[in-house]
């Protein structure tokens, strides 16, 4: 017994020592990286427990190579505005990691992007994607273009030139990207329109999220909101509960929040507010989802305008006040680090009983220990909005199989996705000592899915 307890104790601090010493080389080698530290911190603590089981990643250097991206690639991007007057903007791919699959991932345009941002976000999909079950590797990539004030040529001419060079990089079996902020099936169409005059062909499966008219998947552009709605629900029904009658809080109005309000309203909610940069909407008659497509999907309109339609609504300047709204149920989905520790604080003493990462990060490191500590139930991102890229893989078979999937059929398989991922987030919580924590849950099992084929492949 005495042997076994010292051997245990030498084990666990083997494993602690190793975990230290790799993510202080990670600091070091990434230096001023935030997002990207950051990022980095939550997937080290998780994984301390992996270790103990499984020696023989440390024996591979699995830390060390899954936090080391294959490549990170920037170039110029130069466009000429509607008067003639040149530009130059910075573009990105980083291509984290192959193992499971081409790279995959969304274009982020916005004038925040930079480095650190690219790479936590390419970092966080090498988990997300794992967890789909499906064969996709990892990858993000963007420009810190900005495309507020710009007419639709100049977002034409802007994002040929950033595939133009981009398309060196990319293919079907390759790297294939996305949406994400600033980008939807608009800029999609003209990624698409742009790589195959390069290369000469039709090559259905080089980007997901096209129109579902012109290659795209019915039910990608609603994936990923469902899918974090479907997620949420997974969680409550677990407790007995679901959405029925519940207040619910969106931040944002783009892509994902639209499509997560449409579905927690199908599922019985009222969701009382949503935001976009500029401030935040509160209607006590519930949102109505039609209005925001009209103004943000259909129409570059600010949320603002959204009182212009319903007398009751207000609009509250600066987008962080969405969180002193009440509610049961919270879900950011806008953009990283939007929600903090006296958000969190705030939601709980309103009564908040779950939280639902829609966007990427959008919970700071304090904010998610706070919820923890205090039982409310938590859904990390790379769990809760991995539907959109699920789906974004089913738009890859159904290039290859050169066929369409009804909506229904896509649907279905979502759930079937969402349902699984969160099944195997909660097994691997309690497998490795910590029941009901989906933060740790998603972790371990997408890093046990790479790591294994890391391991698999042989060391580069
Ligand atoms: P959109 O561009 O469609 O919408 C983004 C929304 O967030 C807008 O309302 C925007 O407001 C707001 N927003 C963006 N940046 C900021 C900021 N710095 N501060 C405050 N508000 C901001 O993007 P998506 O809906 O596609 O993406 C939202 C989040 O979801 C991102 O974190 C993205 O990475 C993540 N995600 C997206 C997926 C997808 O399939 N699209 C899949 C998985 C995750 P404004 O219009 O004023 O800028
Ligand atoms: O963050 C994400 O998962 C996305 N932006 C979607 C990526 C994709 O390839 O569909």
């Amino acid at each position: 017994m005495e042997i076994i307890r010292e051997i245990d104790i030498e084990q666990r601090s083997r494993a602690n020592d190793y975990v230290h010493e790799v993510y202080e080389l990670v600091k070091k080698r990434n230096v001023g990286e935030k997002e990207f530290l950051q990022a980095a911190r939550e997937i080290f603590d998780s994984l301390r427990p992996v270790f103990l089981q499984h020696p023989e990643f440390m024996h591979n250097g699995i830390l060390e190579r899954i936090t080391e991206p294959d490549r990170v690639i920037t170039f110029r991007v130069a466009w000429e505005d509607d008067t003639g007057k040149v530009h130059v903007n910075r573009g990105y791919r980083v291509q984290f990691n192959n193992s499971l699959g081409p790279y995959k991932g969304g274009i982020r345009f916005h004038p925040t992007v930079n480095s650190s941002i690219m790479k936590f976000l390419a970092f966080e999909q090498t988990f997300k994607n794992a967890l789909t079950g499906q064969p996709i590797g990892a990858g993000k990539g963007g420009s810190d273009f900005d495309p507020k004030g710009k007419s639709e040529r100049e977002i034409m001419r802007f994002t040929q030139s950033f595939i133009t060079e981009l398309s060196k990089y990319i293919g079907p079996d390759i790297d294939v990207p996305a949406g994400d902020i600033g980008v939807g099936k608009r800029e999609i169409g003209y990624m698409f329109g742009q790589y195959n005059r390069l290369n000469g062909g039709y090559e259905a499966g080089v980007f997901t999220g096209k129109d579902p008219n012109h290659g795209g998947s019915l039910g990608r552009k609603e994936a990923t909101g469902y899918g974090t709605v479907y997620f949420v629900d997974e969680m409550l029904k677990e407790k007995g509960d679901s959405f029925d009658g519940k207040t619910v809080v969106v931040s944002g109005s783009g892509n994902v929040a639209t499509y997560a309000i449409e579905k927690a309203v199908q599922l019985g909610a009222k969701v009382l507010a949503c935001s976009d940069s500029s401030g935040y909407i509160y209607d006590p008659n519930g949102i109505d989802v039609n209005t925001v497509k009209l103004l943000k999907e259909f129409d570059n309109k600010r949320i603002q305008e959204y009182t212009k339609f319903h007398k009751e609504a207000i609009f509250y300047e600066g987008c962080s006040g969405i969180w002193s709204v009440a509610c049961d149920i919270a879900l950011p989905c806008a953009t990283q680090n939007e929600l903090e520790e006296t958000d969190a604080l705030m939601l709980i003493k309103n009564g908040v009983k779950a939280v639902g990462e829609g966007a990427n990060m959008p919970c700071t490191e304090e904010a998610i220990l706070t919820f923890q500590a205090k039982g409310v139930l938590f859904a990390p991102a790379k769990a809760a909005n991995a539907g959109g890229v699920a789906v974004s893989a089913m738009e890859m078979s159904q290039n290859s199989m050169r066929l369409s999937w009804t909506v229904e059929e896509v649907d279905e398989k979502l759930k079937t996705v969402m349902k699984n991922i969160y099944a195997s987030c909660n097994n691997a919580a309690s497998r490795f000592g910590s029941p009901g924590n989906l933060v740790v849950g998603a972790n371990i099992a997408g890093f046990l899915k790479v790591a294994d084929a890391m391991v698999a492949h042989g060391i580069h």
